[in-house]
């Protein structure tokens, strides 16, 4: 059986929209959207795409071919997630241009399906300008956030504040026709936006407010691949969820909001760039999230709690072991925004005063 559709997202240039109008129609209504006309100048639209409108593999392998990345196997399940295996951007670009040639020949049937996933492109190359991040999603505390600080410390390891893997949410993706991410909403329960640089993907959408019918019912796991088949007796709501269906072409850009859960499909060879980010319009998602997930954390150890010497500890490091961070982590986080944010007010204040031309950092947004 298969899935309901009930609508497509909407698509709009985002030439002819202001930030006001966005905030108020997609970041406050936490509603999708499909933006075009925002990518024309890239570099990456230039440099990664061959005049075929294919991605430009050898323009990977010669320029970032040494770039260690996390490759998901696409046909392979491991917990809630595919499974992944660490290489180089040239072995992944190699295995990618073996498997066109195997399915040229008819044979690609036994070949598994690679997608390169989460390469902190950005922080690995800073110097090299593949993009602009659009002025509608650059009020991002998070990876302002993490440009400066991590966002949890773990006191028992000592790790580098320059490391690349973790260091913020800002990333490539890279995938042949067929590749495809597994239902699930975003990581802090965060706002996306995803940008085709070239391919096309389809994209699945259920609204937070049926997000329940995607559980079992204990509402501890979620169905995975929804054009599985799935379980009427596990996941008994499953058949009653409306979905939105978006067909994202080349060169534009989708705003996937809070807490929709989401399903991704490469329909072509496809390059996107993506990042994940929060700010005042979500962060009550965020927290909403940490509050659950702790509820959860404690309840999973709650038979040992009487023969532990710090329980709360103890739930507090299960708690960012989990969900990325804890309630220390938000805290601080926004005790520090906070900070900088007055400390801004303060600089725009007497710049208005003074008309002096002190520079913002949400200006900083060149990649
Ligand atoms: O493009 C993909 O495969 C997944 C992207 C995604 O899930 C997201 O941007 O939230």
């Amino acid at each position: 059986m298969g899935i309901k559709i009930g609508g497509q997202i909407e698509k709009v240039n985002g030439r002819e929209l202001s930030y006001s109008e966005f905030a108020e129609r997609y970041l406050a209504k936490n509603q999708p959207v499909v933006l075009t006309g925002l990518m024309d100048d890239w570099g990456a639209c230039k440099d990664w795409v061959s005049s075929n409108g294919q991605p430009n593999l050898h323009f990977f392998s010669t320029h970032f071919g040494k770039s260690k990345v996390q490759v998901a196997d696409c046909g392979a399940r491991e917990f809630t997630d595919q499974k992944r295996v660490e290489m180089s951007v040239l072995e992944f670009v190699n295995h990618w241009l073996q498997g066109s040639v195997e399915d040229l020949d008819g044979n690609g049937n036994g070949k598994s399906v690679l997608y390169l996933k989460d390469w902190h492109f950005v922080k690995e190359y800073p110097e090299y300008l593949a993009y602009k991040t659009p002025v509608f999603f650059t009020d991002d505390w998070l990876n302002f956030y993490l440009d400066n600080y991590r966002m949890h410390d773990d006191p028992d390891t000592n790790q580098e504040n320059n490391d690349i893997c973790c260091s913020d949410y800002r990333f490539v993706y890279m995938g042949a026709k067929g590749s495809w991410t597994p239902l699930h909403a975003d990581v802090f329960r965060s706002y996306s936006w995803s940008a085709n640089v070239c391919g096309k993907k389809k994209w699945l959408f259920l609204p937070p407010l049926q997000c329940h019918l995607l559980f079992d019912r204990n509402m501890k796991s979620s169905v995975y691949n929804i054009f599985d088949d799935i379980s009427e007796t596990k996941f008994s709501g499953f058949k009653k969820a409306i979905w939105m269906e978006c067909i994202q072409e080349q060169n534009e850009i989708i705003f996937v909001p809070s807490g929709w859960y989401h399903q991704v499909h490469n329909l072509e060879d496809t390059i996107s760039i993506n990042h994940n980010w929060f700010n005042a319009y979500n962060l009550s998602w965020v927290w909403d999230l940490l509050l659950r997930d702790y509820k959860e954390a404690k309840e999973y150890i709650e038979d040992i709690k009487d023969i532990c010497d710090n329980f709360e500890g103890l739930c507090q490091r299960n708690l960012a072991a989990n969900t990325g961070m804890n309630f220390n982590d938000f805290f601080i986080f926004i005790s520090r925004f906070s900070l900088a944010n007055v400390v801004e007010l303060y600089y725009i204040h007497n710049e208005s005063k003074s008309k002096s031309s002190n520079r913002h950092w949400s200006d900083m947004v060149q990649h």
